[in-house]
């Protein structure tokens, strides 16, 4: 399906036409067709096909034909030509949070500014106060976005890390003579975001492995070569670091750089106060004799310590509980029963109702949630009634096709600047979950904030509030809420806290999770998939969760659908 494909290419049609500073009617049709077409349930390859394009609302025979095109070839002309016109330091300001069109255009005529670099020297300089619209409030967050996207290049998120290291992992596994492979470093201990990659490999012949790795088709530029550790730049900008080592200090090795620094540190004193010395080739007596080496558990071991799961390494509280044999039985993907905020294609989702089924099935879920948007939402083409009432019949008919599956009827509903919900209160009452959110007035005071999310929490039925501090890989910080409050009140209402497990949300953070569990609020990981593939985000909010030391049974989404139920009533 191409829909999306049309709906981004129009979106950029249309802020480049706006930067040259075209005809605002025409910049708004393109932008209405892009919003028409996103939120189209049909292909418009089918309508293409059919030469029945014009029949689809907004779109005359100037936009068919661009539509056509775009599917057809993959390109569109007039876009194509647009960019060459428009520097492309211009469009990459668009980039940054608080800078549109307008404003981007502003800088380009006014100061000719090319690129986000010229422009954070120019805010720098104190260069865009006194332009039309422009006060120190504008220019601070300009400064604040560009730094954000900055920090955002240097780190990346765990959806991109595990894309470039899964091939990667593969390929060495693959290599002749190799007899254990893992992601080490801050991925293995999922971290949500992670500055280069870590690869460690075992093998007798490390120099065949170091040659594959840096001959592999993914090698942009190779950024260090030897026989045990070389380094790699991908054609994704992602440094990649490879060490490979004997089978017999595998353990060892793992163990080291999986790191954290803090945790390693620990164990070395740990080492020290028994008389011995451990490093990356093993755990070593005064006399130099190497004790064990092989695997991480031995090396737990030998320092009296239980094993330590790789998310739990932060030297945050893990050392004392495994020394005392009181470390936490984390949670793992597998008591994962189903997924409470999923969306589909009748609000911004790309999947059907029937197609989220399935992939839910095939996880081996016993329930999901299908959380589509409430009325106000319109940018995500919110339900109003007569929609909710169309799915409400669809649901009801898909969900008789499943016997192992139970679809449960949902919304992600609208909390409004007042802490107001979407909908009244006779139609919350026909959903299964509701599951309330925040997505506008981010930057209202801490104090309005929070009651808005408290007030949320107080709606009898509200049952979930999702991703509660609003942060968005990599631009948008988590907003100003005061958590304790929320913690408290959440546990008195009985509504739970959501750890959105998608890659860009991870909200709850693992710090927060933590706390949530020690205020004893309930949590449930959810996807927020809008597309059938992201079922499988959940690996990530597994993650975080492991990473906040939480248990299955800190978790709403590990029960039967019939408990569920029962914990999530108010
Ligand atoms: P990152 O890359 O910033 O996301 O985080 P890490 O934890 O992957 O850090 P990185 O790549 O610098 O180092 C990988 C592992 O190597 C780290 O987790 C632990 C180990 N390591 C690095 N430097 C030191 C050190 O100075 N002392 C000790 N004991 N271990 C270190
Ligand atoms: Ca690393």
């Amino acid at each position: 399906m191409k829909n999306q494909l049309v709906a981004d290419i129009f979106r950029g049609i249309a802020e480049l036409l706006e930067i040259k500073g075209d005809n605002p009617f025409r910049i708004r049709a393109y932008l209405r067709a892009a919003d028409t077409i996103e939120a189209f349930k049909d292909d418009v390859e089918d309508y293409s096909t059919g030469g029945r394009l014009q029949d689809i609302p907004g779109i005359g025979s100037d936009l068919a034909g661009k539509i056509k095109e775009i599917i057809d070839t993959g390109k569109c002309a007039h876009y194509d030509e647009l960019k060459k016109a428009v520097p492309v330091g211009v469009v990459a300001m668009l980039d940054i949070p608080s800078v549109g069109p307008k404003t981007a255009k502003l800088f380009f005529d006014e100061l000719h500014i090319k690129s986000q670099d010229e422009l954070k020297e120019a805010a720098q300089a104190g260069r865009l106060l006194g332009l039309p619209g422009i006060k120190q409030k504008t220019v601070d967050n300009i400064l604040k976005g560009i730094e954000l996207l900055q920090k955002g290049k240097e780190r990346m998120d765990l959806l991109a890390a595990t894309a470039v290291a899964g091939p990667i992992i593969s390929a060495i596994e693959g290599i002749k003579g190799v007899s254990a492979v893992s992601v080490a470093g801050s991925l293995r201990r999922m971290k949500e975001s992670v500055r280069d990659i870590d690869i460690l490999a075992a093998s007798k012949d490390p120099k065949k492995v170091s040659d594959s790795f840096v001959g592999l088709p993914q090698v942009k530029r190779v950024l260090a070569e030897g026989e045990t550790k070389s380094s790699i730049l991908t054609k994704d900008d992602a440094q990649v670091d490879l060490r490979v080592v004997e089978p017999a200090s595998y353990g060892a090795a793992l163990l080291y750089s999986t790191g954290s620094k803090n945790h390693n540190i620990r164990l070395r004193s740990i080492a020290i106060k028994k008389g011995l010395k451990i490093n990356e080739y093993g755990v070593f007596d005064k006399h130099g004799r190497r004790l064990v080496s092989k695997t991480e558990e031995d090396i737990y071991r030998c320092l009296g310590l239980d094993f330590i799961a790789p998310e739990l390494r932060e030297d945050a509280g893990e050392i004392e509980a495994a020394a005392a044999h009181r470390l936490p039985e984390l949670i793992e993907l597998g008591d994962i029963r189903g997924d409470l905020h999923a969306h589909t294609n009748y609000s911004d989702g790309k999947a059907t109702i029937e197609a989220m089924a399935q992939e839910a099935l095939r996880l081996g879920y016993g329930y999901i949630c299908l959380t589509d948007h409430s009325e106000s939402l319109k940018v995500a083409n919110g339900l109003d009634l007569a929609r909710l009432k169309e799915k409400r019949r669809e649901l009801d008919r898909v969900n008789k096709k499943f016997k192992d599956l139970k679809l449960l009827f949902g919304s992600e509903v609208e909390i409004d600047s007042e802490g107001n919900i979407d909908y009244k209160d006779s139609i919350l009452a026909g959903f299964d979950v509701v599951v309330a959110a925040i997505h506008s007035g981010f930057k209202q005071s801490k104090r309005q904030l929070t009651k808005r999310v408290i007030r949320a929490c107080k709606n009898k039925f509200v049952h979930v509030i999702a991703h509660p501090t609003g942060k968005l890989w990599p631009t948008r910080e988590a907003y100003d809420i005061d958590l304790k409050e929320v913690f408290k009140v959440a546990r008195e209402t009985n509504t739970a806290l959501e750890i959105n497990a998608h890659p860009y949300r991870l909200d709850l953070s693992d710090a927060l999770s933590r706390q949530a569990k020690d205020n004893l609020v309930n949590l449930v990981i959810n996807t927020d998939s809008h597309a059938a593939a992201h079922l499988s985000y959940m690996k990530f909010g597994v993650g975080l969760a492991r990473r906040a030391w939480l248990e299955k049974g800190d978790v709403l989404n590990t029960l039967k659908l019939a408990q569920l139920l029962k914990r999530i009533k108010k």
